[in-house]
């Protein structure tokens, strides 16, 4: 298929500009708060995390990076310089860092918003080692997922708890490195089911403002109410110069954490379609973080997360086939039917060998997803896995009750 001229370019230099965070956690056996439905190629331990990762990375060449969920990943013996060399023998670095404020039985009237100064003392602690581990092992990222709210109207004070949260973060913006940014993640609901703490971008850019300059706010995509126009916070966030990054994943009812474009495809589109413009318009790209948010527990693990990846790539590559010069000039002319034209014409052009022959150019192959599946991977590390879970002796449990 042939593309008008300049659009080959602009594809790739988007997809040069694209690298992709893998989390962890998405090749680790997980569930649903009813039950977990494990696999036999799922990780095991960190190693096999990193392995896992590397391969994805070395099937799409674009996510050098893995996040860590700091208490799921960095419990064991394994000191920071261990772990540090072992990432890097994987071909990977280490991604944001993650501090988990949301399992320990402490944590059940909050964590960094409790009304006990002990309870948040720990919760203190916990991201300031998180921070302090990030530093050492070269991450530049820390990500605060705050799980804090309450149940029931009158359950405590929303403004004490507001107050107390922008105290701790401002402590904790002291602790930072300066090459380390703090992304603040918002969700509306749950676990907490009548407020959260951080409910909406709003609440997180005002917290991310108070806190220091090295705070920026963490779009998660998978974390609005219904219909909610998410292109419009991004566009809003960009020219307000607080956005940090993204979690990737989908979402049909609620946090669903399905593959990115799985349900909505042009909402994917449209957001990055708003980075662009904001680019084409600011002369640089911005620099934001990419992250996958998700853990699958029905797809097979590295297919899923490959599957994700190229979906990123291809949503972006439709984004950078819009004409930014020539969608202003129509809109200054009101020309509502050509301007909705051209946006859905990029997006529903087939970018397949466009995409393609960035891949060959980087010396990869032109089909991830296909090359792995007929690679023979996933049962060759299913069936190493189930002998080491047998010599092991783990046995897979498969309730969360
Ligand atoms: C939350 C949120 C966080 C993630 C946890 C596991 O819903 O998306 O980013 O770390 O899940
Ligand atoms: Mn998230
Ligand atoms: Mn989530």
């Amino acid at each position: 298929m042939s593309h008008p001229a300049g659009q080959e370019s602009r594809v790739h230099a988007v997809l040069d500009d694209l690298s992709i965070e893998l989390p962890s956690w998405g090749f680790a056996d997980t569930g649903t708060r009813f039950g977990k439905f494990v696999q036999p190629g799922a990780a095991i331990d960190f190693n096999d995390k990193l392995a896992d990762a590397a391969e994805v990375h070395r099937l799409t060449g674009c996510c050098p990076r893995i996040a860590l969920h700091v208490l799921w990943d960095l419990q064991s013996e394994q000191s920071a310089e261990d772990v540090k060399s072992n990432t890097r023998q994987h071909g990977l670095q280490i991604g944001s860092m993650n501090p988990n404020l949301f399992q320990d039985q402490e944590y059940r009237f909050g964590s960094l918003c409790h009304a006990d100064a002990a309870v948040g003392q720990r919760a203190m602690q916990h991201c300031i080692e998180s921070i302090q581990l990030g530093q050492q092992l070269g991450s530049k990222v820390v990500t605060l997922w705050l799980a804090d709210g309450t149940n029931y109207p009158g359950q405590d004070s929303i403004r004490r708890r507001k107050r107390q949260l922008s105290d701790c973060l401002r402590q904790l913006h002291e602790h930072l490195a300066a090459d380390q940014t703090f992304l603040i993640e918002y969700k509306p609901f749950e676990p907490a089911f009548y407020h959260t703490d951080i409910a909406d971008w709003g609440m997180s850019m005002s917290l991310a403002r108070t806190m220091g300059s090295q705070a920026k706010v963490l779009v998660d995509t998978g974390h609005h109410y219904q219909s909610q126009n998410i292109e419009q916070i991004v566009a809003w966030l960009l020219d307000e110069g607080m956005l940090g990054g993204f979690h990737f994943n989908d979402r049909r009812y609620a946090d669903d954490d399905l593959t990115l474009g799985a349900i909505d495809p042009y909402q994917i589109f449209r957001i990055f379609c708003e980075i662009l413009s904001y680019a084409h318009d600011a002369g640089q790209t911005p620099r934001i973080e990419y992250m996958v948010d998700q853990s699958h527990n029905l797809k097979p693990k590295i297919e899923a997360m490959i599957q994700t990846v190229l979906t990123a790539q291809e949503l972006a590559a439709k984004a950078a086939l819009v004409d930014f010069h020539f969608l202003t000039e129509r809109q200054s002319a009101h020309d509502l039917v050509e301007c909705e034209r051209h946006l859905k014409q990029a997006f529903f052009t087939d970018v397949t060998d466009l995409l393609a022959g960035w891949r060959t150019k980087k010396g990869i192959t032109a089909d991830p997803l296909t090359t792995y599946r007929e690679s023979g991977h996933a049962e060759q590390i299913a069936a190493e896995r189930t002998q080491r879970r047998r010599e092991l002796g783990i046995v897979a449990g498969g309730t969360y009750a």
